[in-house]
């Protein structure tokens, strides 16, 4: 089964998004997520340029041996823009396989665990009144856990903040934005915003919070044990995870749970996080930490320390990540939740799709493959904009984590 084709297709459906398409000469396609918020043209070029090449001719089968083809061949390893090239290749790879055996992909990966996967919404205003306005809206449409992020006050802008009723967007056209920080004003802001939710909305619901990458260790212990009356499903990265020992700290002083990976590419980014039972949820996806076939391992590595998955689903992840994603999360024993952010009609249209959301659930489909599609013809009249995420300053200039 070699393959034939391999196209680099790079659109901008209300963002920016780059798919790797592979076409074997049984006429048998798949698809790949490669964006990278950002830095969406890096991994184009590194696709199209150096990976594209040596696919052409290899067969579509041998998933494993070209994972470590282009992950040793390459001499350079890990990082964001090699580890999503990879992805890709990797995610169609799998999406190929599981249309020529005739299956829907989570039937390759074990079958289901379960009959459908737990999802998580992001409830987001510029105030206190507003973001719990937005959390009913979330409850209303049936979501079980709901993220909850709110304008700070005394700060112009927030992480995590929609533009009114759209989902949040980060990347920005033609220049970072620049946003101010204070995680003194945050710090003393958070814990009435979640006394207000639990009081608002009751014990029931799952509540989560993202603190972006924002605190040092003892600030983010501090947030820890000031939330822990409120019992967060999680708080999301709460320190910079370069240094995973950083994560002892707040570990030695709160319970509330922990949940760290979105920006990490291989398992080596949270060998120690897992080993030493610094997180409970690991947040690897897809297309950013070198596929199905990586996360898989990550995914095994964190069932023998009881961590659970919790992979990132933000909308600057794609129809095709989401699609993989789920499958994933259908037979992975140690799942624990999915963001999901639905993406814009017109994304929507670009990547026709056999997921489905119900009542806080949501599930691949039953079709053969990945089950998401991209109509080549409509991402063309979606050309790339180039898009930055903000950069984040401290109020004395001083630039800090975003
Ligand atoms: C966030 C994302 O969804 C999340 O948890 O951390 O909004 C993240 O900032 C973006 O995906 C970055 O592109
Ligand atoms: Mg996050």
């Amino acid at each position: 089964m070699k393959i034939v084709d391999a196209k680099v297709i790079v659109c901008s459906p209300g963002r920016n998004f780059v798919t790797l398409k592979l076409v074997t000469e049984d006429g048998v396609s798949g698809l790949g997520d490669a964006t990278l918020n950002g830095r969406e043209l890096a991994v184009a070029s590194y696709l199209s340029n150096h990976l594209v090449p040596l696919l052409i001719g290899r067969d579509a089968r041998r998933i494993e041996d070209t994972w470590h083809y282009f992950y040793k061949g390459a001499y350079w390893r890990r990082g964001p823009v090699t580890m999503s090239a990879i992805a890709a290749i990797d995610t169609a790879l799998w999406d190929i396989r599981a249309k020529s055996l005739n299956v829907p992909l989570y039937q390759l990966l074990g079958g289901a665990s379960r009959d459908a996967v737990l999802v998580y919404g992001h409830a987001s205003g510029a105030d206190m009144e507003k973001t719990l306005g937005s959390f009913g809206h979330f409850l209303n449409l049936g979501y079980k856990a709901v993220r909850a992020q709110s304008g700070i006050p005394g700060l112009a802008s927030a992480y995590g903040v929609g533009q009114g009723e759209m989902a949040y967007e980060p990347a920005e056209k033609h220049a970072p934005p620049e946003n101010l920080w204070s995680t003194e004003h945050y710090l003393r802001f958070v814990p009435q915003l979640f006394a207000r939710l639990r009081n608002e909305f009751g014990p029931e619901i799952h509540v989560l919070h993202d603190a972006h990458h924002r605190l040092t260790p003892i600030e983010a212990a501090r947030l820890g044990k000031d939330l822990e009356p409120f019992r967060l499903f999680w708080l999301e990265d709460p320190t910079p995870a370069e240094l995973q020992s950083a994560l002892r700290l707040i570990r030695q002083h709160t319970t509330t749970p922990l949940a760290i990976g979105e920006v990490f590419n291989t398992i080596f980014d949270c060998q120690q996080l897992i080993e030493e039972h610094l997180v409970d949820f690991i947040r690897t996806t897809v297309v950013h930490a070198g596929g199905i076939t990586h996360l898989r391992k990550i995914a095994h590595l964190a069932e023998i320390y009881q961590v659970r998955t919790g992979s990132h689903g933000a909308t600057d992840l794609s129809p095709v990540s989401m699609g993989a994603a789920l499958h994933f999360d259908l037979s992975v024993n140690n799942f624990g939740i999915q963001e999901y952010m639905p993406h814009t009609p017109e994304t929507d249209r670009v990547f026709p799709h056999a997921y489905s959301f119900q009542d806080g659930l949501m599930h691949p489909g039953e079709v053969a493959g990945m089950g998401v599609d991209i109509d080549e013809q409509l991402a063309s009249q979606y050309p790339y904009v180039p898009a930055y995420l903000p950069i984040n300053r401290k109020l004395d200039g001083t630039i800090h984590s975003w």
